[in-house]
């Protein structure tokens, strides 16, 4: 076999090892699964730095000066593909002692990959996958390589397209691999750095606001428990030095703030339950936390809105967009610009760094995370994401309960039962809440304490329970007087109504 050929097998494969576990390891550390240093050849090279000795670590300062560390990139790819074509000319001859020796230099980037600090057991994944991957390629391509010697051009064009098709795939996936994980790994950072400056309005949540029910929805929901509704496919890895949000449009001035300016205003405390359009009667696109944030009304104060405009269009970086009422973001209400969410920086997937959150509002009309624009403009002459989609222009949050326990279908002892759950009308306030039992007399239920007319409040009716089936319906009335209505149609276009109705099974 060629000896031209048969390195560059050797190569090819090395190539595909070292792009497979570097595109793996970078959508790991973009998903936040990987807490180390997933791919192989940071891992080395990392290993390597750790234990440099000084006089060689001088020289390299002196000889590179800042570009010390891409030059070990560069001396360590040199090292690897050397080795590598080693590797493919062996292997024309001995197929077995090659792959054992592939399989030794995929298992010291394993090595190097498990000892970096911080490393957790998924971080030596990548390395793996990406070693099998190129031991796959060693043997096609030494097949089609043998094959190709004596055969006809069609296969020595087979051989030479497989080897130059896997270089650039592995190069291609190397190159993502390395932008998303470099990417996610300065975002991890920035938003480690953040720290909150305390409110000027702290919120206070009563012990009243908890029933104390089991099974019933928490009054706040943690960060991790909380539900997570966006377009995005990958989630949006921004740093704070990089941020920025611009008001523009119908504005007397255009206005940019960033990420440090925002941090000196004066920051609000609010508790909002934020919900989704999307969420069915009884269902659990629903969530209640304590948000901290700088009013969106101060900032579009600063622009000037002109007269006219009647909508606030707001885009987060990877081009969603929702279309607020203007009147919604300007009047009193704890409309904010979020930067936190239970005294946390804003998780990643809620909106890191920063969101929109409007009290009374179903997040499509409002809550863009990510935001990094706000256009002023009208309804008449722009149109959100979801409006072209089937979805409402306008979406007030509509006057909604659920019965959190028992849960349906469940099987209860006879005597008393608890039957609670939470009720919400953002921005208006719940005043009672009903409970029925197989069509009888509606029964109020105890309601717990309302810290925030903004936010969902537990309630619960104890309930003689007596042997047999039977339904549980709920309905809630808000501080306007509405009463919960009946009548049933699904989430599209503006949200989903009707009474939730469970059946439970008495012993
Ligand atoms: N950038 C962006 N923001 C978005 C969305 C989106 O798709 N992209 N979805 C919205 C919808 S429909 C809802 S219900 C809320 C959900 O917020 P959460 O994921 O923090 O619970 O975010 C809103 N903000
Ligand atoms: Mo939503």
């Amino acid at each position: 076999m060629k000896r031209s050929w048969s390195a560059s097998v050797g190569m090819a494969a090395g190539a595909l090892t070292v792009g497979v576990a570097t595109l793996l390891a970078g959508l790991m550390t973009q998903m936040g699964l990987a807490a180390g240093t997933p791919s192989p050849l940071f891992a080395v090279g990392g290993a390597f730095v750790d234990r440099t000795p000084p006089w060689l670590k001088d020289f390299a300062v002196a000889t590179f000066g800042t570009y010390d560390k891409a030059a070990l990139i560069v001396g360590m790819t040199l090292v690897l593909t050397v080795v590598c074509a080693v590797i493919g000319i062996v292997g024309a001859r001995r197929r077995t002692a090659a792959m054992v020796a592939f399989e030794v230099v995929g298992a010291i980037g394993m090595l190097a990959v498990a000892t970096r600090p911080h490393s957790g057991t998924l971080d030596i994944l990548p390395t793996l996958i990406g070693t099998a991957a190129g031991l796959w390629v060693l043997s096609t391509l030494w097949q089609r390589a043998a094959k190709a010697e004596h055969g006809t051009p069609v296969d020595r064009r087979r051989f030479l397209l497989g080897a130059a098709g896997v270089t650039v795939v592995a190069l291609a996936a190397a190159t993502v691999g390395q932008v998303l994980g470099q990417r996610a790994g300065q975002a991890v950072q920035s938003r480690a750095a953040v720290r909150l400056p305390k409110a000027a309005t702290p919120v206070v949540i009563s012990a009243g606001a908890q029933l104390g029910v089991k099974g019933i929805t928490p009054y706040i929901v943690d960060n991790a428990d909380f539900y997570r509704i966006d377009t995005a496919l990958v989630v949006p890895q921004l740093d704070t030095a990089g941020w920025s949000l611009k008001v523009h449009g119908m504005v007397d001035r255009e206005v940019t703030i960033d990420w440090a300016t925002l941090l000196t205003k004066p920051m609000q405390n609010a508790l909002i339950t934020l919900t989704c359009v999307s969420n069915e009667v009884g269902g659990d696109l629903t969530g209640n936390a304590v948000w901290s944030g700088w009013p969106v009304r101060e900032l579009l104060k600063m622009a000037g809105p002109k007269p006219g405009a009647d909508m606030v269009l707001s885009t987060s970086s990877d081009g969603w967009t929702a279309g607020t009422p203007l009147s919604a973001l300007t009047d009193d209400r704890n409309a904010l610009l979020a930067m936190a969410m239970n005294g946390q920086p804003l998780p990643f997937e809620h909106g890191f760094p920063v969101r929109l959150v409007v009290p009374g509002l179903y997040g499509f009309v409002s809550a863009t995370k990510w935001v990094t624009s706000l256009k002023v403009t009208t309804f008449a002459d722009d149109q959100a994401y979801w409006t072209p989609r089937g979805w409402s222009e306008r979406g007030p949050v509509k006057t909604e309960s659920r019965i959190d326990v028992p849960r349906a279908g469940d099987r209860v002892s006879a005597g008393k039962v608890a039957v609670a759950g939470i009720a919400w009308a953002q921005h208006r306030g719940i005043v009672a809440v009903q409970v029925r039992v197989d069509n009888g007399e509606w029964q109020p239920a105890r309601l717990a304490d309302e810290p925030s007319i903004d936010s969902w409040r537990q309630w619960v009716l104890e309930w003689q329970a007596v042997k047999g089936n039977h339904t549980i319906t709920v309905r809630a009335i808000d501080a306007k007087g509405v009463v919960q209505t009946q009548t049933e149609a699904p989430p599209a276009p503006d949200g989903a109504t009707g009474w939730h109705t469970i059946t439970v099974n008495v012993e």
